[in-house]
């Protein structure tokens, strides 16, 4: 019953319950690539030397990224909610949409990069640079195609 009911008022106000949707799914995509970039930031500084190789530290960078990479992110790349309809909002473009299956396969490249990553981060820091290339690769190629170079 509560639920024919606000499906009725969802119904007379079009499209608002969907805008909240698409800010919302915009706002988590950029906070999950906000915490990636925390962590690969962090691999990196180490991968390069900017800081002291920590094993632990590389650890715990390395197991965010891979739990980072099991989630479920088509669920935040809903219908509307790419640069074309938000213009300045997201880089996010159409394209993703319409080649879900594509774009799922390079998550997935990313996803195994990843898991390689967790298990190679405490190995030292060039065992670390070496997994931490591939998994930049694999962030780069999904950029190149899905990616715009601005909002
Ligand atoms: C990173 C990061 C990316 C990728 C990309 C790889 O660490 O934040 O977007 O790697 O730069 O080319």
């Amino acid at each position: 019953m509560r639920k024919a009911i606000i499906t009725a008022l969802a119904l007379m106000i079009p499209g608002a319950a969907a805008a909240q949707e698409i800010d919302d799914a915009i706002e988590a995509r950029k906070g999950y690539f906000t915490m990636l970039g925390m962590n690969m930031g962090g691999l990196s500084a180490m991968a390069k030397g900017e800081v002291d190789y920590d094993a632990q530290q590389a650890e715990s960078y390395a197991e965010n990224i891979a739990t980072l990479s099991d989630y479920h992110i088509e669920m935040l790349f809903v219908p509307g909610s790419y640069k074309s309809e938000q213009p300045g909002k997201t880089r996010s473009l159409a394209v993703i949409g319409d080649d879900m299956q594509g774009f799922l396969a390079k998550y997935e490249a990313f996803g195994d990069a990843a898991t390689t990553l967790e298990a190679r981060a405490g190995e030292g820091r060039a065992e670390l640079g070496k997994a931490l290339g591939a998994v930049g690769g694999t962030c780069k190629s999904c950029h190149d195609d899905y990616r715009a170079a601005d909002f």
